[in-house]
């Protein structure tokens, strides 16, 4: 069973019936407290900035999520006529005092000894300490090297995959990201799958042995390790999306890596330019050093002017979709995309989501979202750019945190889907039978 400190239930229980208090007084009687209101305790105003999740009625359209998004919330999930998103305790006011209507969803951060505990999960050292023990168990095959730190100073990782791994071949090169959103724990876990199933099993199986032989993987297991390591610390989860960096001129900390790309940053709607927002972009694109560390490792893959890249999945959770540029218009073809890109786009999509069961669609045909890592991937540098959203699909079945029995299933669920993105990165085009016209040398 999961230990609660004494504090967080006890805190737990007074929020709650402050909630109780502010819901028979009705939404006026919060927007002044009373005089002799009791002072804010560190904990309580701990408690206060520990964001969570709400279900969001009557939105049905891409447009009005999108208004919801431009009002700074990140949104969790879609549904029919409703949203899931997440928010601390003032933005969930500010977004009432909007006029939306936001009730209260029960989470694994509530006394539920089903829910996931932190153990569950790997570590970010754990993570390190699994890549350490791949790289010495086959030195010929996998290589990690610290391509940057994060705020906090702790190093971004980068592990190749392929055979004779210390030479730079000329293999089409594939990219797996994983974890930009801190509390998005199954996905380094997706990234520890991919790493053990590659390696295992080259030498035994003909698909991944032919493909490692003709391909160079890359994985970041981690590109949130502060925000990662922040969410899990205490010895319950807090929910946190963004990373650990300060923000001048608030107490807010954080921003969300997947709003500050240099790609149309901040253009659209799909991300707010307030600190305390859980889809803030930062001040400026790539001002967050985990961005500008990533960012980098791909722009230094550009080989005699050839980005080496073609083919990359960035894992998040939740929501089982399978999701493509752009994400900052709702348009099908845009500058930089034409109609045989969002057709290979779409093909190879949909044929990865047939494998999975997860739902392939445009990312903006669920809300626009600015400043992401698949439109930059996409339109600077050049790369066939996909973001799944993995395991489960509601706040029921655990949301961000599902417990760790799922682990195995639902990595391994995403085996074919990986392979397949490897097997076409030679030629993205050719699955719409288009390769002699994009990839004849
Ligand atoms: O909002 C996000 O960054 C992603 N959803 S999450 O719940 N994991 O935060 C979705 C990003 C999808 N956007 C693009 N592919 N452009
Ligand atoms: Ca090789
Ligand atoms: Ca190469
Ligand atoms: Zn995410």
């Amino acid at each position: 069973m999961r230990l609660i400190p004494r504090g967080r239930r006890a805190t737990t229980a007074a929020a709650a019936s402050t909630l109780v208090l502010a819901l028979a007084l009705g939404s006026q009687a919060m927007a002044s407290p009373a005089p002799d209101a009791p002072t804010e305790t560190a904990e309580s105003s701990a408690a206060a900035q520990t964001p969570r999740q709400y279900q969001v009625s009557g939105l049905s359209s891409p447009e009005e999520r999108t208004e919801l998004a431009r009002a700074g919330a990140a949104i969790d999930e879609v549904h029919g006529d409703s949203v899931v998103i997440t928010a601390d305790r003032s933005e969930a006011e500010r977004l009432r005092a909007l006029g939306y209507e936001l009730a209260e969803l029960p989470s694994a951060l509530d006394d539920d000894p089903t829910a996931a505990a932190p153990a569950d999960y790997h570590t970010y050292e754990e993570t390190l300490a699994a890549v350490d023990a791949a790289v010495a168990e086959h030195p010929d095959l996998v290589s990690s090297q610290v391509i940057g730190e994060s705020y906090q100073g702790t190093g971004i990782v980068a592990v190749k995959i392929s055979d004779n791994v210390g030479v730079d071949e000329d293999e089409p090169e594939v990219l797996f990201t994983h974890n930009q959103h801190a509390r998005e724990h199954l996905t380094v876990e997706m990234a520890l799958y991919t790493l053990e199933e590659l390696t295992s099993q080259y030498g035994s199986d003909p698909e991944i042995t032919e493909l490692l032989d003709t391909r160079e993987v890359w994985l970041i297991p981690s590109a949130n390790p502060d925000g990662k390591t922040y969410d899990t610390e205490s010895g319950s989860f807090r929910n946190w999306r963004k990373n650990r960096q300060p923000n001048s001129g608030s107490s807010a900390v954080g921003t969300d890596l997947n709003r500050n790309w240099d790609y149309e940053w901040g253009c659209c709607g799909g991300s707010s330019g307030s600190p305390g927002s859980e889809t803030y972009r930062g001040p400026s694109p790539e001002s967050a050093p985990e961005t500008v560390v990533i960012a980098d490792f791909v722009r230094g893959r550009v080989v005699d002017g050839e980005q080496q890249i073609t083919a990359h999945i960035d894992f998040h959770t939740y929501s089982e979709l399978v999701l493509w540029p752009y994400g900052f218009t709702y348009d099908e073809t845009a500058p930089g995309l034409t109609q045989d890109d969002a057709d290979a786009f779409e093909a190879l999509g949909v044929a990865m989501a047939d494998t999975n069961g997860y739902t392939p669609q445009q990312s903006s045909d669920l809300y626009i979202t600015d400043g992401t890592i698949n439109d930059w991937l996409w339109a600077d540098q050049g790369i066939f750019s996909y973001t799944f959203e993995m395991y489960p699909t509601s706040s029921l079945e655990g949301g961000f945190y599902p417990p760790g029995s799922v682990i195995d299933r639902e990595t391994s669920r995403n085996r074919e889907a990986v392979l397949m993105l490897m097997e076409y990165a030679d030629c993205v085009y050719r699955i719409i039978g288009a390769e002699a016209e994009y990839c004849s040398a």
